[in-house]
């Protein structure tokens, strides 16, 4: 693992949970904002999004925020190639494992990693699992979600992903999905699973609803809709994820 990767694995193993704050480059947070986050104690924030992006818009933005004196990690979460940016910390270097193209699967990422290489991005080589209604990103990326109904099939897809070497494992509602990620889900990926670090995200608004995500296994919670919406209550979840 690279520094950003290291040191997030060091706070899980020092028995933290994590918080990762998410900025889409089409619609993005106020830097004041963000840096109430990271006085919060934020641990990442993770930068992306699927529609009208630039790796121009993501430079200029994390420049913006290096200059206001943010120096929360920046890990981009990449929407397609057109969010490779090099200004970046880190980048979840992902296969969207429920798609139904190749091109989600492995193609975007061969055309994207030479790219990578050069530009000296730390990558973190992550599963992205879709569940439930997946919302823009379900459709853009042509995922077949795991259904609500039978969500134990998450199992499944975090133990292939466990056994091709991934060393993350996003499952994903969908931004501002009417439904957050089952807690069903975050069991049924951990059950199978030991050193992945286990994030998730898509559709939650409740600081109580996260914790009880965070108490299922996961390592690290999402928060992105609501921290645009009310950031006042995405604080709140910050810290009710952050108290033991
Ligand atoms: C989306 O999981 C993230 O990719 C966060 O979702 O915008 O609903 O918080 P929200």
């Amino acid at each position: 693992p690279g520094r950003v990767e290291a040191a997030l694995r060091r706070k899980v193993e020092a028995g933290e949970k994590l918080f990762f704050l998410l900025s889409d480059p089409e619609k993005p947070l106020d830097v004041e904002v963000v840096a109430r986050f990271e006085e919060s104690g934020a641990d990442a924030l993770l930068i992306g999004g699927s529609l009208n992006v630039t790796p121009y818009d993501i430079d200029s933005y994390i420049s913006a925020l290096r200059e206001h004196g943010v120096k929360l990690p920046t890990i981009l979460f990449p929407g397609g190639l057109n969010n490779v940016a090099r200004s970046a910390d880190a980048i979840l270097f992902m296969s969207l494992l429920n798609s139904l193209d190749s091109y989600w699967l492995i193609g975007a990422q061969v055309s994207a990693a030479l790219l990578v290489k050069r530009l000296g991005l730390e990558a973190i080589p992550t599963a992205y699992i879709i569940v439930g209604h997946g919302g823009a990103a379900g459709h853009i990326g042509r995922a077949q979600p795991v259904p609500l109904e039978n969500v134990y099939i998450v199992a499944a897809y975090a133990a292939a992903a466990e056994l091709l070497g991934f060393r993350a494992i996003y499952l994903e509602a969908g931004s501002g999905s009417p439904h957050p990620i089952p807690v069903e889900a975050v069991r049924h990926a951990r059950a199978v699973t030991e050193d992945i670090l286990l994030i998730a995200g898509g559709g939650i608004k409740s600081p109580e609803y996260a914790r009880s995500l965070v108490d299922s296994g996961a390592d690290a919670i999402v928060v992105g809709t609501l921290a645009e919406t009310n950031p006042e209550k995405a604080l709140g979840i910050l810290e009710r994820v952050k108290k033991r």
